[in-house]
């Protein structure tokens, strides 16, 4: 056995240090995973880490995710989030870009806390506003909660990743990657 897995790893080793990112160099499939990160920390300016490589980050497809949002036992005046009988908000997640809703994101009835599997796609440009606002969803007028805010939405933010915001005991976990990267 030593004599046919030492070769292997001999070779992938010699291999790895002339692949730089090559992939048609026979190297087994994803060589460069724990590369990811380090691309990514190299990027600046108006860049993103795309494939391994820092790319423009605008025009460019993302994919923002709405992992969860909580709200808080009672709303900011201290009264209850539905009348009558006290009953627990309706989370109602609205993604607006440049003030063009592109996604709503509903859930069932009556609960503090609520996820969203789905990502939503979107395709930002350069200096693009960016909303992410928790709602109680009413019949008449559904009640603001809390909304993250990136006006712009910069590049930087971008490879950060977290657009979470909290704020009135209310909190929203949400993130955005390139398009087709791995989370
Ligand atoms: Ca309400
Ligand atoms: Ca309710």
């Amino acid at each position: 056995m030593i004599n046919k897995v030492f070769p292997t790893i001999f070779l992938f080793g010699v291999a790895a240090l002339f692949a730089c990112g090559d992939e048609n160099t026979g190297v087994p499939q994803n060589p460069d995973g724990n590369n990811n990160g380090l691309g990514c920390t190299a990027c600046s300016g108006e860049t993103v880490c795309v494939e391994n490589a820092c790319a423009d980050a605008f025009p460019r497809f993302y994919m923002i995710t709405v992992e969860s949002v909580t709200f808080p036992t009672m709303k900011a005046n201290g009264d209850c989030w539905d009348e009558p009988g006290c009953g627990a908000p309706d989370p109602q997640v609205t993604i607006k870009l440049n003030d063009n809703k592109i996604a709503e994101l509903d859930t069932d009835d009556d609960m503090f806390s609520a996820t969203f599997p789905d990502a939503i796609e979107a395709q930002i440009i350069a200096g693009s506003k960016l909303e992410i606002a928790l709602e109680d969803e009413d019949i008449i007028d559904s009640e603001e909660v809390l909304t993250c805010t990136y006006n712009p939405l910069t590049a930087d933010k971008i490879r950060n990743g977290d657009l979470s915001c909290s704020g009135a005991g209310a909190s929203i976990t949400a993130h955005i990657a390139v398009r087709g990267s791995q989370p």
